[in-house]
């Protein structure tokens, strides 16, 4: 795997799934997620918003831990992530249910007006939210949109199919969690 690609699986397994940053990916992690995205939006817990982030998002670590997790030890480690998103880059078009789940997870959790399209500054809080600087989110969306107000949801999953088999360092879709350069 080229090294440009490493990089970017690395940014996503320690960023936005290795919440607790261990070195692997388990429940706490997504437990962790859960909170932060809940408390992004003001959900507390026992109310229904709140009930449909954390189903999903566990639906999403099952569906990741029966694909990734080969010598069954209940984490995730960056080795199985590798070879799962290096299986994806042979057949992009055919990925995983997880995959397609999380994609569209992060689509709705960006796209917080609801109108079925990202704007930079619902991004930026949701990049934010994960540590990143506001700054670079911004810098991260004019890149990743081409300069326009909104990325739909139809650009985005273009987008993200070519964060995760790109190895060409000025492709849009190298910018959609947030970062600038690699
Ligand atoms: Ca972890
Ligand atoms: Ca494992």
């Amino acid at each position: 795997m080229a090294d440009f690609r490493r990089k970017k699986l690395l940014y996503v397994f320690n960023v936005f799934f290795d919440v607790n940053q261990s070195g692997t990916i388990d429940g706490k992690d997504f437990e962790l997620a859960i909170e932060k995205v809940c408390k992004l939006r003001g959900w507390a817990s026992g109310t229904p918003q709140y009930k449909r982030m954390y189903d999903s998002l566990i639906q999403i670590w099952d569906g990741l831990r029966n694909k990734a997790d080969s010598n069954e030890d209940g984490q995730v480690s960056i080795d199985e992530w590798y070879l799962m998103w290096d299986d994806f880059a042979k057949t992009p078009d055919k990925p995983l249910e997880w995959q397609t789940q999380y994609l569209k997870f992060m689509f709705d959790l960006e796209d917080s007006s609801g109108d079925g399209a990202i704007d930079v500054e619902e991004f930026a809080g949701v990049c934010s939210c994960y540590g990143l600087e506001v700054a670079e989110c911004r810098k991260a969306f004019q890149k990743m949109s081409d300069g326009k107000p909104n990325v739909t949801y139809e650009q985005f999953q273009n987008l993200w199919k070519q964060y995760f088999i790109s190895e060409n360092p000025s492709d849009p879709g190298n910018f959609i969690f947030g970062k600038t350069n690699f």
